[in-house]
């Protein structure tokens, strides 16, 4: 594992995401076990691709609390393998109907819809199969990390999200109801990935706990509102996924409630209230700090 602490941001990223490679590829079933084909479908849809950027969340959360980097590796795989799961089945035609993922065909696509569906729930029960791994920090720690996983996963976090969402498809929300969905949808995993990390390490403050919390949850807002830009500005080519998806499916986002000025103002705002949230911690938020920014200002 080498993950070098006071390299620029490019550099600490792609160590990030070439250890999250490996670190996944280790724990996913080998394509030769059998069932081979469920196996070779679950690494389809976990390995190759992806920003990571939950992950990252949680390795740089890992900074603030001194956190081990073999602990760091296996909380980061499960929040991936739950979040590759919610794509998935997100793709398939009972919900977005989606033929592309990460520039490649959908998982139901290059495989079939029973496969992806049996995907998606062996890569989440994977994900808390990891996170129990005996010894990985001491029980209460430990179940406290699963049930922080569990709710954010749940019908109270990103499933409830999903299912605000499709009940949506050709209302208008206000920004209150918008935000709801957001936050569960999306937000919930990505304040996982953040707590998570932080959870590996050394026990924070009460206060820190409170500040780092208001950052994962602007940072959760700031990701689905560049999303919401990108989505209506950037290419089905450079996102790898189609372009455009929510206008044509006539779905609610922050570029058709603020107009695309007044999401990239919002964002800008998420931006600057994260930040501030990390301000009490000093250097050792610098890796979460560059993220906000990275989430900020990604191209796709
Ligand atoms: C099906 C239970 C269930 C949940 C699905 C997260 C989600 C809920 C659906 C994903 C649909 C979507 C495109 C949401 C917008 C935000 C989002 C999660 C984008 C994809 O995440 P990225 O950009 O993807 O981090 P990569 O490919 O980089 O990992």
């Amino acid at each position: 594992m080498n993950i070098c602490p006071d390299c620029d941001f490019q550099t600490w990223m792609g160590q990030v995401q070439a250890e999250m490679e490996t670190a996944l590829a280790e724990r996913l079933p080998s394509p030769d076990a059998i069932p081979q084909r469920l196996h070779q479908a679950m690494r389809y849809a976990a390995l190759g691709g992806g920003k990571r950027v939950r992950p990252l969340l949680t390795w740089a959360a890992g900074q603030l609390s001194n956190a081990p980097p073999a602990r760091l590796a296996a909380a980061a795989c499960a929040v991936e393998l739950i979040h590759a799961y919610s794509l998935v089945h997100d793709d398939l035609p009972c919900m977005d109907d989606d033929v592309l993922r990460r520039g490649r065909p959908t998982c139901h696509v290059e495989y079939d819809e029973a496969t992806a569906l049996l995907v998606g729930d062996a890569l989440q029960t994977r994900a808390f199969e990891i996170l129990a791994q005996p010894g990985l920090t001491d029980p209460a720690r430990q179940v406290e990390m699963l049930a922080l996983l569990a709710h954010a996963s749940g019908s109270l976090g990103m499933c409830g999200g999903q299912a605000i969402d499709l009940a949506a498809v050709g209302k208008a929300l206000n920004q209150p109801e918008l935000e709801l969905m957001h936050a569960l949808k999306t937000g919930a995993l990505i304040r996982a990935a953040v707590l998570l990390g932080a959870l590996c390490g050394d026990p924070l403050q009460p206060e820190e706990r409170e500040q780092l919390d208001r950052f994962a949850k602007r940072a959760g807002l700031l990701f689905q509102v560049v999303d919401d830009i990108l989505d209506c500005t950037a290419s089905t080519a450079t996102l790898g996924k189609t372009a455009g998806k929510d206008e044509a499916a006539d779905k609610p986002t922050y570029v058709s409630l603020l107009e695309l000025e007044g999401a990239r103002r919002y964002a800008a705002e998420l931006r600057h209230e994260a930040l501030e949230a990390l301000a009490p911690f000093g250097p050792r938020a610098r890796r979460l700090t560059e993220l906000a920014d990275f989430i900020c200002h990604r191209q796709f």
